[in-house]
């Protein structure tokens, strides 16, 4: 993870500034605008070095173009990536709001390039934050003009990548089957209540122990968190940080099938490789997780309300059914199945071709 191995990197822009006051270093990473402003939220956290905060904005930027292709949706990728002197949670008001306020500098010098959301550490009200001296903020809480959480929207999207998923491995539906949810946030916890209302026997991982007692109280079984990828179930709902499987996870993790709300879940194109060679079914997470991105982009760009959010969001499975067909039909991986459909909207050619 040398910055210098870092830096090549094939998107459009990479901006960084450091805060000396707070020890704190921003990046923003545009991936692509070929669709439209670069998008995608901000996550603050607390990296081992500069070198990884550049990866991970990188990899997510360029998951949020594929995202937004893949979803018709007429938005580039982007990201943002804010390394926190310390974990979010030993970061003061004052300090936070320094940092949001010079990240919101940032942003504002890219002149609508790139906007924002929020992310892993980051909601509505660091986006009503933001908003005071950017307006490229998208998600900002409703008493402030924003559309709110995406959260539900995205559980919501999840939960029909899970259907789809579990349909065309031949699970039938969710009722009576054992999903196991890793991560039970915004999204991850609500994806345990839709998964328990359609009939499925929930087990549940997360590091937070309140978290753990409410689920375990609702009826659900919990999982030590590092038990998480040898813990036999019939579907996998990663839904808490990405790169999660890697080859050797892949090779051995007891599941039938995956999809969840994590970006990058996938360490790597091999790790596909080898749950295709199970017969693991995977969900693409840049198709799954979309309904985060039409809540926020369908509300604050293209004027649509919270029904037309639903609509789209619940084509995610029909989305999802084409990129199964195509990667069986190629027999090529599912993450590459869906890398095709995104790319197919991405390439200048095939843009020229629709419209002539
Ligand atoms: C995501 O899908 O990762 C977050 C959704 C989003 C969409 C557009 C701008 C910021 C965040």
């Amino acid at each position: 993870m040398s910055i210098d191995d870092e830096l090549r990197w094939d998107g459009e822009l990479t901006v960084t500034r450091h805060d000396r006051e707070t020890d704190t270093t921003f990046v923003i990473r545009i991936d692509s605008t070929r669709l439209g402003p670069a998008s995608g939220g901000t996550r603050a956290a607390h990296y081992p070095s500069i070198g990884h905060a550049l990866a991970d904005a990188g990899k997510l930027a360029g998951a949020m173009t594929l995202k937004m292709a893949v979803s018709d949706l007429p938005m580039g990728g982007g990201k943002s990536v804010i390394a926190l002197p310390a974990p979010r949670n030993r970061i003061d008001s004052a300090t936070w709001t320094r940092i949001l306020d010079i990240h919101a500098e940032n942003i504002d010098k890219l002149e609508g390039n790139y906007w924002t959301g929020p992310d892993v550490n980051t909601n509505s009200s660091d986006m009503d934050q933001l908003s005071r001296i950017t307006k490229y903020v998208f998600g900002r809480s409703v008493d402030n003009g924003g559309a709110g959480s995406s959260a539900h929207a995205t559980a919501l999207g999840v939960f029909e990548a899970m259907k789809a998923t579990a349909r065309r491995r031949g699970l039938g539906t969710l009722d009576g089957r054992t999903v196991l949810v890793q991560g039970l946030g915004a999204v991850g916890g609500d994806v345990v209540r839709l998964a328990a209302q359609a009939g499925a026997r929930l087990l549940v991982a997360d590091t937070d122990p309140q978290r753990l007692e409410a689920a375990s109280l609702a009826g659900h079984t919990v999982v030590p968190a590092g038990e998480v990828l040898r813990t036999p179930c019939d579907l996998f709902a990663p839904c808490a940080m990405g790169g999660i499987i890697d080859s050797a996870a892949a090779a051995s993790i007891p599941t039938l099938a995956v999809a969840g709300a994590a970006n990058n879940i996938l360490t790597d194109a091999a790790a596909g490789a080898v749950l295709r060679s199970r017969g693991v079914l995977c969900a693409p997470d840049f198709v799954a997780n979309a309904g985060g991105a039409f809540h926020l982009v369908g509300r604050e760009v293209l004027g649509w309300n919270e029904d037309d959010v639903v609509e789209r969001t619940l084509g995610i499975g029909r989305t999802l059914d084409e990129v199964y067909s195509l990667s069986e039909e190629r027999g090529i991986t599912t993450e590459a199945a869906a890398l095709l459909l995104a790319r197919a909207r991405l390439s200048p050619a095939s843009a020229t071709a629709a419209a002539t």
